[in-house]
């Protein structure tokens, strides 16, 4: 077992982290105080029959106690009551290569080898470099409590532990070529029953602009509630990009490419009226199938309004200037 300690957290980051997640949690309490309980099923991505209902329960599941560091401590009791239990996090999954079936997701995964792991790095970079799990955990790892906003409309807060993508970026050298940064899931057919289902062309493919890659808030996260990454959150390393739709957080890496040209996502080749490049988190854009404006708050019940860029605008607006985010979905 792996507990990240909050002294080994760069006390600047956590600061203006919690700081920043402090300001967003005082307009999520007002608004789920004021949000009435919906009734209203939640969306679904294309082709899933799974049940609309929540699926919070986790037998096997144990919360482990957040890493807050005593410094911390005033704000952390405030935070507390906000972040997702961990049994709801756990156990209300997407991943799709595993199983359409939220609540099945974990028990389906609980046997999946992360270890040894393989994480490939290459095309348009001067140092290509294939990074163990070991390799991995040698960047400094932090404490990053962010907003997870589904494109289905329901949302959690999750403490993850991970590290900035742009030290790894830093690590392999893009070529002045380099635009876009290409993601790969495994592809595993004898651990991940799901890949049998054709809803996506597998593997699990994922794209972000280069500016957006090297950006501050993305990171890979390695560990959730101070512990090791459970296998359905995408052990044993998973992108998280918290101001875009929780898709485009791809799981279980093996392969992150430099690219010149924009990477077609899984989603955009399934539907690409749809499911966008960018996939900002936007309340005025609706999907085209439901509404965007509000999102179900997993774990607590209730909903929110969701935000302009699922609340970290003023962190990322500048990446968009001048660009369309209607017609850029
Ligand atoms: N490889 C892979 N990554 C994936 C998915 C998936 O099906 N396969 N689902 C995505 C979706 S739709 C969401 S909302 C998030 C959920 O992450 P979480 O289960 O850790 O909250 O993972 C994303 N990453
Ligand atoms: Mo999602």
């Amino acid at each position: 077992m792996r507990r990240i300690r909050s002294s080994e957290i760069t006390p600047e980051h956590v600061y203006l982290n919690r700081r920043q997640i402090i300001i967003g949690l005082g307009a999520l309490a007002a608004s789920s105080a004021l949000a009435a309980c919906s009734s209203e099923p939640d969306a679904t991505m294309p082709a899933t029959q799974e049940p609309a209902g929540t699926a919070e329960v986790g037998a096997e599941a144990t919360a482990p106690a957040a890493t807050a560091g005593p410094d911390a401590t005033a704000m952390a009791a405030q935070l507390q009551n906000e972040l997702t239990p961990f049994e709801s996090v756990a156990n209300y999954i997407n991943f799709y290569e595993f199983s359409l079936s939220k609540d099945r997701v974990a028990d389906l995964a609980r046997d999946f080898r992360t270890s040894p792991w393989e994480l490939e790095v290459g095309g348009l970079v001067q140092n290509p470099k294939t990074f163990g799990l070991e390799d991995l955990l040698r960047f400094e790892q932090e404490e990053r409590i962010y907003r997870m906003r589904c494109v289905e409309a329901w949302s959690m807060v999750i403490p993850w532990n991970g590290f900035p993508l742009s030290r790894l970026l830093a690590e392999v050298e893009p070529t002045s070529q380099a635009k876009y940064v290409y993601f790969e899931t495994l592809y595993d057919p004898d651990q991940m029953p799901g890949l049998k289902s054709p809803v996506l062309d597998w593997p699990y493919v994922e794209g972000l602009r280069l500016d957006e890659a090297m950006h501050d808030l993305t990171i890979l996260a390695t560990g959730l509630y101070g512990e090791e990454l459970p296998p359905q959150n995408g052990a044993p390393v998973r992108l998280v990009v918290p101001w875009k739709y929780g898709f485009k957080s791809i799981k279980s890496i093996v392969r992150i490419d430099l690219v010149e040209e924009m990477p077609v996502s899984s989603w955009m080749a399934a539907s690409p009226r749809e499911y966008g490049f960018y996939a900002t988190v936007n309340p005025d854009v609706p999907h085209p199938r439901w509404s965007q404006a509000s999102e179900r708050i997993i774990g607590q019940g209730g909903r929110r309004e969701t935000e302009l860029f699922n609340g970290y605008g003023e962190q990322v607006a500048h990446l968009y200037n001048g660009m369309d985010l209607e017609k850029n979905f």
